[in-house]
């Protein structure tokens, strides 16, 4: 008898059929089988829920077939794999990318349609997954993105938390949170994978002891132990075959662990054991540039990286591959310091549990990473309490310790005497309590170091790393931040990007310095009409989602001036709703202005325990409720705040964008790609001269941007010669917060907004009232700009055909031409041939 399985060859015919097949009828038969048999309902008694779910795994079936061709196309070609290591991945629902991707989203909507459901019901079911706060981590999603799209062989590795960001919700004006039960109705887009699960130790002390061959060796006794089982996610290319893998992991109690105890009777202890190593990927913390020195922090973050780094060593073994070729087959990117502890954990992998002589494990270590720095911000930069570090990771300690002995000697021998310098570059901070610095250790751990726009990488090698820049000068470079037109274009403006394929073809998706080709176009009458209808239409359609949301109802007829992002005061918002109560002061004191009617949308969040920003976020909901309703502003002047901003409602948003609010301090934000985004979808932009907006100008022209403000270098010379708010109030900016003061934003509580008043008033550590002048009158040009409606239409073309630049494939180009060296991998679909018997 012949045995089921008795070649090891893949039997493609079990795929490559009709199950799988793209066409329409193929589809609807797999929904309604789907349906049947994963979610045990009959169409009559199915929820839109059940419907999401059949949807969506009729599409995983269609991906399975590309995911295995890769994993074969991967292991046989055996090349270098990028490993995209980042503590945050912001995706965004599946769904409709998926099929973007796949090229079905057409014949999809149709066949859902033909079954008589409602396609973008269904859409709307999926829970997004919020693994991220902000820029950071929706990067991490844009780049795997494009990896996939330039067939680069790569892993995103990070932390599957039971709750992302959390949900917000706005009460009486205040921002209130409610946890994000992502996981609740299930995930149909990730597949378990428990025959790969690694253990990770904790805490504990280290003691010496000699093996079998006397050698004398360090063990680490933990003090608890943490299973860490995989989740995959396929990342599918944009139509190419290639399917990746985003692998998440969750903590688990060890069973072994708990059995020991449970046995010794002590079954409290057994169940305490189990919650706590839950804990460990429970939730995303919640701050975006602000650091929380928690241990469970440090925990997190050590626990995915010593299970990535340890999966790919079980790659390695599975490829037969020896270790000593660890960096020949990996490049591991570190999304800023959250998992800059890889460097010393892959040390103690090698010369702990592999015997391997120091030396040649250095040489590893450093040519397997790279470090990206994402802030200058002072307090984002992670410093862990050496105390708290070594309760977490003590033999950590003490692999740093010599590491650092080891570098500050090579400072040592380069700058002969200079005592101060040593103390500066140090992996301790020796200055008070102590901390181990996490940017020293991946700058010493990294082959490349690079900041994420022009200036932030040049303000890096001029402050917060200058030292290291000093030493290591070559190490150095920049790789501006870009975000994917798929997501961002095909999938959230299909009306914009129909019209751009209908003018130049569609190849602008794989390439979109294509978009170049559009210029043109800005000259032709009948293409600026057909633009302006497109505006107009998702403007209405956004007018829609507002009152569906908010209740009120907004003008599409108006300016949409939008600014959306994490709610930060280096962000400014604060600027953008005082100029706003001077518009609102002018309506007022003179009811006939001459006044282009506006509807200022905001949208974000606050970090919980952020309190300045919260208050920004009542100050917004405040002048909205008051705004609206009054008569003698009506029409002309609108606030929007747009509940929990994320992934979902970002698409909403940026196609019904005018506007772009780009306004930090210069010198702050370190790129930006909400800035990007609007651009693509034709946006204009009023900004600073930071981080990826200098670019964006460089690139749409100076006539097609709307810049004010002071420059970084401003900033620093200004704040250098002690910068006092009070020297720059102008009369309307007295006359704002004297109305703020007198409560008539908060029903006559004048205490309400005093810590903003006042911190304007007496600190301003942002620059807000340095700049007001300046934005107010740029904010004047841009009114006036907009009633040229032919002049404006021209622009808004330029704005999205100049923006070729900022497609994240463009970024990882350069990663990989740069710092990777990670070739592309063709992937062909298994098939017949495939199969030998
Ligand atoms: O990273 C984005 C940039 O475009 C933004 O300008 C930058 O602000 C953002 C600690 C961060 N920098 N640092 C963070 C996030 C979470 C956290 O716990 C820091 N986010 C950024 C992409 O380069």
């Amino acid at each position: 008898m012949a045995t089921p399985m008795k070649s090891m060859e893949t039997p493609t015919e079990l795929y490559d059929d009709e199950r799988t097949a793209l066409t329409k009828e193929a589809f609807k038969r797999a929904f309604l089988d789907n349906l049947l048999y994963v979610q045990g309902k009959f169409p009559a008694l199915a929820s839109q829920n059940d419907y999401y779910q059949a949807l969506a795994y009729a599409v995983r079936d269609r991906l399975l077939q590309r995911w295995i061709s890769t994993a074969a196309a991967y292991t046989k070609q055996g090349s270098r794999t990028v490993a995209y290591f980042s503590a945050e991945f912001l995706m965004g629902p599946h769904l409709g990318n998926n099929l973007i991707n796949l090229g079905i989203y057409e014949q999809v909507r149709e066949a859902i349609s033909e079954l008589g459901l409602d396609f973008d019901t269904l859409l709307r079911q999926e829970d997004e997954p919020g693994l991220g706060n902000g820029g950071l981590g929706r990067l991490a999603a844009c780049f795997i993105d494009s990896m996939a799209t330039l067939e680069i062989p790569s892993l995103g590795y990070g932390i599957r938390y039971e709750f992302g960001i959390f949900h917000q919700e706005i009460v009486d004006g205040w921002q209130t949170e409610r946890t994000d039960k992502w996981l609740r109705f299930g995930n149909p887009w990730e597949i378990l994978r428990p025959e790969w699960a690694v253990e990770v130790k904790l805490g504990g002390h280290t003691e010496q002891y000699r093996d079998e061959q006397e050698r004398l060796r360090i063990r680490w006794v933990p003090g608890k132990v943490v299973v860490g089982v995989p989740y995959d996610t396929p990342i599918l290319g944009f139509r190419n075959n290639t399917a990746n893998t985003l692998r998440l992991w969750k903590a688990e109690a060890p069973e072994s662990f708990d059995f020991s105890t449970f046995n010794r009777g002590d079954y409290g202890g057994a169940v305490r054991q189990k919650v706590w190593s839950e804990t460990l990927s429970k939730v995303l913390y919640p701050n975006d540039e602000q650091i929380q020195g928690k241990t469970l922090r440090l925990e997190q973050q050590y626990f995915f990286v010593s299970a990535s780094l340890q999966d790919m060593m079980r790659i390695m073994r599975v490829q037969k591959l020896p270790l000593e070729r660890f960096h020949e087959k990996f490049a591991v990117q570190l999304n800023d310091t959250h998992p800059a502890i890889a460097v010393a954990e892959l040390m103690r992998l090698l010369v702990d549990d592999h015997v391997m002589p120091w030396e040649q494990a250095w040489d590893i270590t450093c040519k397997t990473f790279a470090y990206t720095n994402h802030t200058l911000l002072p307090e984002a930069l992670e410093c862990w309490p050496l105390e708290l570090f070594k309760s977490v990771l003590p033999r950590h300690l003490d692999l740093i310790y010599e590491i650092n002995v080891r570098f500050l000697d090579e400072v040592r021998i380069r700058f002969y005497g200079d005592e101060a310098r040593l103390a500066r570059l140090s992996l301790i901070d020796e200055h008070g309590e102590r901390y181990v610095r996490m940017a020293h250790l991946a700058c010493v751990g990294s082959h490349t170091i690079n900041g994420v726009a022009e200036l932030h990488s040049e303000l890096l090698k001029q402050d917060v790393l200058r030292d290291f820049y000093e030493l290591w000068p070559h190490k150095f470079g920049n790789k501006t931040n870009g975000v994917t037109p798929r997501r961002w274009m095909a999938l959230s403006n299909p009306r914009l990007s129909d019209l751009i394929s209908e003018a130049i073809g569609d190849s602008w998706l794989k390439n979109l310095d294509e978009l170049q080709k559009l210029e043109p176009f800005a000259q032709d009458a009948a293409f600026r009409q057909r633009w302006r209808e497109i505006k107009l239409a998702n403007k209405v359609d956004f007018a829609a989602f507002v009152k569906e949301r908010n209740g009120i109802n907004i003008d599409p007829a108006s300016l949409f001036d939008v600014q959306v992002k994490r709610i930060h005061e280096y962000k400014r918002q604060h600027l953008n709703i005082l100029h706003v109560i001077a518009l609102y002061h002018r309506l007022r004191s003179d009811p006939n202005a001459d006044f282009q009617p506006r509807t200022f949308i905001f949208g974000g969040k606050a970090a919980p325990a952020y309190h300045m920003a919260k208050l920004i976020i009542k100050l917004i909901n405040s002048v909205a409720d008051v705004v609206d309703r009054d008569p003698a502003v009506k029409d002309r002047l609108k606030v929007v705040f747009l509940q929990n901003f994320n992934v979902s409602n970002g698409q909403r948003v940026y196609p019904a964008a005018e506007l772009s609010e780009q306004i930090s301090t210069a010198g702050k934000e370190a790129s930006g790609t909400g800035n990007m985004k609007f651009s693509m979808n034709g946006a204009l932009t009023i900004g600073t001269m930071d981080g990826a907006n200098i670019e964006i100008r460089q690139e749409v022209g100076a006539e097609n941007f709307f810049l004010f403000g002071l420059t970084a270098e401003q900033v620093a010379q200004t704040k250098g010669r002690g910068y006092r708010p009070l020297e720059h109030m102008t009369a309307e900016l007295q006359e704002v917060i004297s109305l703020i003061n007198s409560g008539f934003f908060s029903r006559g509580d004048v205490q309400m907004f005093r810590a903003l008043t006042d911190g304007l008033l007496w600190h301003d550590p942002y620059l807000v009232f340095a700049d007001f002048e300046s934005y107010s009158e740029c904010q004047l040009q841009v009114s006036q700009a907009y009633r040229d409606v032919d002049h404006w239409t021209r622009m808004s073309i330029l704005n999205s055909a100049r923006s070729g630049k900022f497609s994240s494939d463009r970024t990882i180009r350069e990663y990989c031409a740069d710092i990777w060296r990670a070739p592309s991998v063709p992937v062909r679909l298994l098939s017949q041939e495939d199969v030998k018997v």
